[in-house]
């Protein structure tokens, strides 16, 4: 299924042309309109005329969200608060929250963008879609609303959270298709299991993301509900959720290219890495009217794809994220992305897909420490099979990660559930 035939089925010189000519417009309307970008230009000596098309890219300067911070709240805004009809911001866990902007015609080509990642996991007007995606300065509620009411589906706003009203609408209103987080909807997957639902509900698809997640997790999801788990990536900053977006082929995620330019840098150089590696994802927005940013640094490791995918799009692609860049630990020398711990996990088949890593110093040497659950029946039996499970997840993550690992098998529920993005991690070297 294709949403618009015309713009996501060009082919590469087609998408180039129109990139290089959006990026033109958009480099002459950021010069006069953002100071803190002229001010970049002209440190770097360059003129509006020196950008001329898609080569000259690497000409620009990055964007960090510490530029975001610095210009704190609408600092970087390319036109005036009378033009942005809405704001979003991200959560802000670490120092202050980025915000964002967005015309009429952002809001317009948002939506247009989430239609296309809908329709390409097999949304249509014939689907009753459960948005559980918390609505709100967070992006996710609004984003995949604004997609899914241009697509024509009957959307069921239940925004994130209240856990039994999300299962009695999936019950009662019997939706076809759920947007929420991964983890979020593992938990309602366990909750209605509990409750000997599973039989009860119509869900065929998932659209899924906000958080970094595994294709171990996806088999997961599968399973449990019987559904298919379609990725869908994006950041508050570029636009929200819609950057990209998987197909039904579920083989890396379709970048929407006529309205963002995709690089990969090595997160060190800041050099563009050849084809095909894997690095730093990063982005320049060709059509944003509020909040234009030129290669905005996401901290997001993917590599993309180029060659024309099975279901006819041209566009590039992205590999699923691996990580980010300030995800990784980095224990006793080596670096550890959570994403591989919870791959080694569900490779086991014995483990609730529900973890938490501790990582402490003691004595100067740092320490890793999972908490995995693991069914019932393991705590009630004899103590052997505990033990015998424990020392076969110690070998599993220790041949993925390299180094030694305390795995500690939990009960089930001991682990908090998440109702938006999963916390994983709970670092307390430097505390
Ligand atoms: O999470 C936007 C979004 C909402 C995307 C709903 C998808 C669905 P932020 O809160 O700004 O925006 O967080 C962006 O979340 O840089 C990634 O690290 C992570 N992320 C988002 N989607 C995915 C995904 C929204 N599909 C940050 N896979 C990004 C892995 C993801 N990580």
């Amino acid at each position: 299924m294709i949403w618009n035939e015309h713009i996501e089925c060009m082919d590469r010189e087609q998408i180039e042309k129109l990139q290089s000519q959006r990026l033109c417009e958009m480099v002459e309307r950021v010069y006069y309109n953002v100071p803190f970008y002229r001010k970049k230009m002209q440190v770097l000596g360059l003129e509006i005329g020196d950008i001329k098309g898609i080569e000259d890219l690497h000409k620009l300067p990055f964007t960090t969200k510490d530029d975001l911070r610095e210009n704190y709240p609408f600092g970087m805004f390319a036109v005036p608060m009378s033009q942005v009809v809405r704001v979003h911001a991200s959560s802000g866990t670490t120092g202050l929250p980025t915000v964002v902007g967005y015309t009429r015609n952002d809001l317009s080509n948002w939506s247009e963008i989430v239609a296309r990642a809908l329709y390409g996991a097999g949304v249509s007007k014939e689907d009753r879609i459960q948005n559980s995606y918390g609505y709100g300065l967070f992006t996710g509620g609004l984003g995949l609303h604004g997609g899914a009411e241009k697509v024509g589906a009957t959307i069921l706003p239940l925004s994130g959270g209240n856990t039994r009203k999300q299962i009695q609408s999936l019950v009662d209103f019997e939706p076809t298709a759920i947007s929420c987080t991964p983890s979020y909807l593992l938990y309602l997957a366990e909750t209605l299991k509990e409750e000997e639902l599973l039989d009860k509900i119509k869900l065929r698809v998932a659209i899924l993301g906000a958080e970094p997640w595994t294709e171990n997790m996806r088999k997961e999801i599968e399973k449990q509900l019987n559904i298919k788990a379609i990725d869908i990536y994006g950041l508050s900053e570029i636009m929200g959720p819609g950057v990209s977006f998987e197909c039904i082929n579920q083989c890396g995620s379709h970048i929407a290219e006529d309205h963002f330019i995709p690089e990969i840098i090595d997160p060190k150089t800041l050099k563009p890495l050849p084809r095909g590696s894997e690095g730093e994802l990063v982005f320049t927005t060709i059509t944003k009217e509020a909040l234009p940013l030129f290669r905005y640094r996401t901290k997001d490791l993917s590599s993309l794809i180029y060659e024309t995918c099975e279901c006819g799009r041209t566009s590039v692609r992205m590999t699923k994220i691996t990580g980010r860049t300030d995800d990784m630990l980095i224990i006793r020398g080596v670096n550890v992305f959570p994403s591989q711990i919870e791959s080694a996990l569900l490779e086991i088949g014995e483990t609730q897909p529900h973890y938490m890593i501790y990582v402490d110093r003691v004595n100067n040497l740092d320490t890793l420490e999972v908490w995995v659950e693991v069914d019932e029946k393991f705590f009630s039996d004899e103590i052997k099979q505990l033990e015998a499970l424990t020392r076969k997840i110690t070998k599993q993550i220790v041949n993925i990660i390299g180094i030694s690992v305390k795995v500690k098998l939990v009960e089930p529920k001991t682990i908090l559930r998440s109702e938006g993005k999963a916390k994983r991690v709970v670092d307390r070297r430097h505390i």
